[in-house]
């Protein structure tokens, strides 16, 4: 399978048109398998200013050609992407491990993005407005910013990568990328999909490394004038903060502790397979992914049987198998992470009623597998409430009436997605209302945006911008205030108002 689907042992980042070789490697690492499947570049602070250097020239010829001409590019990209959707989604399965229907989804997330951002190309909008004096025209646009750094996160390793690389294209910068090192095999396509498409040189550069290394170079490299990034708070906060000092523009996607409320009107069947698919899906491996159910406690033993039951049939092990549903944790980090908060939740007294363990037998060995996990009657205090795992792990808080259900799903840093389940109008609208998270569900679990709406939270989970939709164009551009005053004499704006 390995040798079929990779036509090459070693990466090489893609700076100025040319694929670069480079001094160092690190092995990447099929988490179902524990094989090397390739080798991926770290790169070096000089490999990020080649980069930057080529971004910078390329930017000023590629803001010069017409937006939707610009666009084509995209189109061309989404045609290319959908005939190699089923290759692109097989790589994905094996860097990642997610199963190879949920890859799918993915690879179709970019595709999506792909021809809703060509769209854009004939649209970017601005505002013409009136302005105070006669014989005078006002109107706002947008403007590219320049070179722009992308940070992309191992999860979504290709969706993420086209809510942020094409909206900044289409724009007229020019982006250099910097892909998690787990999952390397989706940034090497898109990029190879990019010059099929006849993206000028320069205007997009992949360099591969760490954090430490690659990453710093991005943020604090004077060339760059905006930086993007999903990934976890921690890191989140130290970009911010970096970028405060440079008062440079930053765009950050962090982390979530995601709910679903269970009405006592629900229903339940539906609300159980809503919470099952977006609690194990993935793995649990999402920013949106559900980490905690809560229930009215009228319903909560009902529930509590449904999803038992719905665990039973999640067949675990290698994405690429087809009857598989749950497949392994990306790293022995995270493995490591999921295993201390089973210990956690123990500790803090909820209850253990599915999992809690890492699977080992023969079938297991190789890879990183964890079992779907369920604690019930945990309180809003306690941390497995509180704090993001990023596993298959899925507390469940009981709760009295309506009204605390708000408040507790809102009793957490983060503000990312949230769900309900009811049959009442009137808590429908109240909770679209009330629940303080940057995307909210009725009737579904707390998975599954669409690329053309906004992507993004409140609180901790990010600064107050978006992914994907028209609003991550935001991110990407400058609005440009622009008066044209055709009177032919001096007016002065305030002063010469009549
Ligand atoms: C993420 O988890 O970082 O809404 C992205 C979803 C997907 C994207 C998730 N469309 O679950």
């Amino acid at each position: 399978m390995t040798e079929k689907l990779l036509d090459k042992e070693v990466l090489m980042n893609y700076v100025n048109g040319e694929w670069i070789e480079a001094n160092e490697t690190t092995d990447v690492i099929n988490p179902a398998t524990g094989e090397s499947i390739i080798k991926v570049p770290l790169s070096s602070q000089e490999d990020v200013d080649q980069a930057v250097k080529a971004a910078k020239a390329a930017q000023k010829e590629w803001a010069l050609v017409p937006a939707p001409m610009r666009a084509e590019v995209l189109f061309e990209v989404g045609r290319i992407m959908k005939e190699k959707k089923e290759h692109l989604s097989k790589l994905l399965t094996m860097e990642n491990g997610k199963v190879l229907e949920e890859a799918r989804g993915e690879v179709q997330e970019g595709i999506d993005m792909a021809y809703y951002m060509a769209g854009e190309g004939r649209r970017l909008f601005g505002q013409t407005t009136n302005a105070e004096l006669k014989d005078k025209f006002a109107m706002s646009v947008r403007a590219p910013i320049g070179v722009v750094g992308l940070i992309t996160p191992w999860n979504f390793p290709i969706a993420i990568a086209t809510w942020k690389s094409f909206p900044a294209i289409v724009a007229g910068n020019a982006v250099v990328w910097k892909p998690a090192t787990e999952t390397p095999l989706m940034a090497n396509e898109l990029m190879k999909i990019f010059i099929e498409a006849g993206l000028p040189k320069g205007v997009l550069n992949v360099v591969f490394g760490s954090g430490g290394t690659v990453g710093d170079a991005l943020v604090n490299h004077k060339d760059i004038r905006v930086i993007s990034f999903t990934g976890s708070n921690d890191t989140g906060r130290r970009i911010a903060a970096k970028c405060g000092e440079q008062l440079k523009k930053v765009s950050l996607e962090m982390g979530g502790k995601n709910a679903v409320t269970v009405m006592d009107d629900a229903d339940l069947e539906l609300a159980a397979e809503g919470i099952v698919w977006s609690a194990f899906g993935t793995s649990g491996q999402r920013c949106t992914a559900c980490s905690r159910v809560i229930v009215h406690e009228a319903v909560k033993e009902d529930l509590e049987q449904l999803i038992l039951k719905k665990i039973k049939e999640l067949k675990i092990g290698n994405g690429l198998h087809d009857d598989v549903k749950v497949g392994p944790i990306i790293n022995k980090a995270g493995l490591e992470k999921i295993k201390s908060y089973i210990k956690i939740g123990k500790d803090e007294g909820a209850k253990l009623i599915a999992g809690g363990n890492e699977l080992t037998g023969d079938e297991y060995a190789a890879g990183l597998y964890f079992e779907p996990t369920v604690f019930t009657d945990a309180t809003i205090d306690m941390r497995i409430s509180q704090e993001e795992i990023f596993g298959p792990v899925v507390s469940l808080i009981p709760v009295g009436s309506f009204e605390e259900a708000i408040e507790v799903n809102n009793s957490v840093e983060y503000g990312l997605s949230s769900s309900i389940f009811t049959r009442d109008v009137n808590k429908v609208f109240k909770a679209q209302r009330d629940l303080d998270t940057g995307i909210v569900y009725v009737n579904a679990g707390t998975t599954g945006a669409e690329i053309h709406l906004p992507f993004g939270g409140t609180k901790g989970t990010g600064n107050g911008h978006r992914d994907s939709g028209v609003q991550a164009l935001d991110v990407f551009t400058e609005w440009k205030a622009v008066y044209v005053d055709y009177s032919g004499k001096l007016q002065r704006a305030q002063i010469d108002v009549e």
